[in-house]
């Protein structure tokens, strides 16, 4: 008895002592003016930060993680991958549309998907040319070796072009969130076509087997574009999922490595795969059955791009 009225006063002490002084109307409104007065950047043991409350720093995320997920249940533009092809199209897409809703659904807490590395783990990123066009666009610098450019190293190439896109005030990414459906719906002619996407956190998404139903959430879109490589624990999700809803017959499997067949192929053929759903990068080798290309990216780059321009179209269509 005498322990847990003991534990009761103990919290109750707490709780006063973290009321009062956290001051429940105080709270966000803290007066940094005279803290900022307080800051000092000296390394000499005196380096001080202008004062915060716990409650401020959640409360900053909170507001605009929510705000954003409220915004962007409606948007123009889902892009489903943040790989290299998916975070191409974003750029392209943010840069020559500012005025696009675009939303990018990225299951990976890390986006980049396989474009950390060059090939085999190692770090250099060769792209043939003439997709190091892009590379001099958003100012990733290079060594240029005649057909083809070596960025010193992937993660230089992917860092750069996921701050330009993150940097785009049209575009929002949802990282560690899955794509786990496709909104289908029948349109005035009686035609079904792609409307958006279903999405749940990734951790609830790779645990539906060990939690009762944890329904998920929806954003609606005219137009989705599906980015999602040719491995990985969901790679492919889109073109797998358009074959389990009867939208397409069979996967065309990607095929063997030939670079010169492969990186033309993927770029020439990105395009909407069903309406209003355009394919992009490795997830078109699962669906229509091409080569892969191996360690190359001008492939992933021009797809992005040739999927950005797809996107317009069918938006303005
Ligand atoms: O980098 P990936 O896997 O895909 P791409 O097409 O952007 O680039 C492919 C490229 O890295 C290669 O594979 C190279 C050229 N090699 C070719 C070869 O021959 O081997 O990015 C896909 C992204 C990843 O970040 C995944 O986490 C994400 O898509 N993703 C998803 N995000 C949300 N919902 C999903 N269901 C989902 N599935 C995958």
């Amino acid at each position: 008895m005498a322990l847990c009225t003991q534990s009761s006063k103990m919290a109750s002490v707490l709780t006063q002592t973290s009321e009062s002084k956290l001051d429940k109307n105080n709270i966000g409104k803290l007066n940094l003016s005279n803290g900022s007065a307080d800051v000092v950047e000296n390394y000499e043991g005196q380096y001080r930060f202008a004062p915060i409350q716990e409650a401020q720093v959640s409360r900053a995320m909170i507001k605009r993680y929510f705000e954003a997920m409220y915004d962007r249940v409606v948007s123009d533009v889902v892009i489903v991958g943040a790989g290299s092809a998916g975070l191409t199209c974003a750029y392209h897409l943010a840069a020559t549309r500012p005025n696009l809703k675009i939303t990018i659904i990225e299951a990976n807490v890390a986006p980049g998907g396989g474009a950390w590395l060059g090939g085999q783990l190692m770090t250099p990123m060769v792209i043939r040319k003439p997709a190091n066009r892009f590379l001099q666009e958003i100012g990733v610098p290079y060594e240029d070796e005649g057909a083809y450019v070596v960025v010193k190293h992937a993660a230089l190439f992917t860092s750069t072009l996921l701050s330009r896109v993150l940097a785009m005030p049209n575009v929002v990414m949802f990282n560690a969130t899955a794509v786990e459906d496709l909104i289908v719906k029948e349109d005035h002619a009686g035609q079904q076509r792609i409307a958006g996407v279903v999405t749940n956190w990734t951790l609830v998404a790779l645990n539906h087997d060990t939690q009762s139903c944890m329904d998920p959430n929806t954003i609606t879109a005219p137009v989705v574009v599906a980015a999602t490589g040719h491995d990985g624990p969901m790679g492919s999700f889109a073109a797998k999922r358009l074959v389990s809803a009867g939208l397409l017959k069979e996967l065309g499997n990607m095929r063997g490595l030939d670079m010169n067949r492969s990186e033309p192929a993927i770029v020439n053929n990105t395009r909407e795969v069903a309406p209003g759903l355009i394919m992009a990068g490795m997830e078109l080798s699962e669906h229509d059955g091409r080569n892969r290309m191996g360690p190359t990216f001008g492939g992933m780059i021009g797809s992005g791009i040739k999927a950005a321009h797809e996107a317009i179209r069918v938006f303005d269509s």
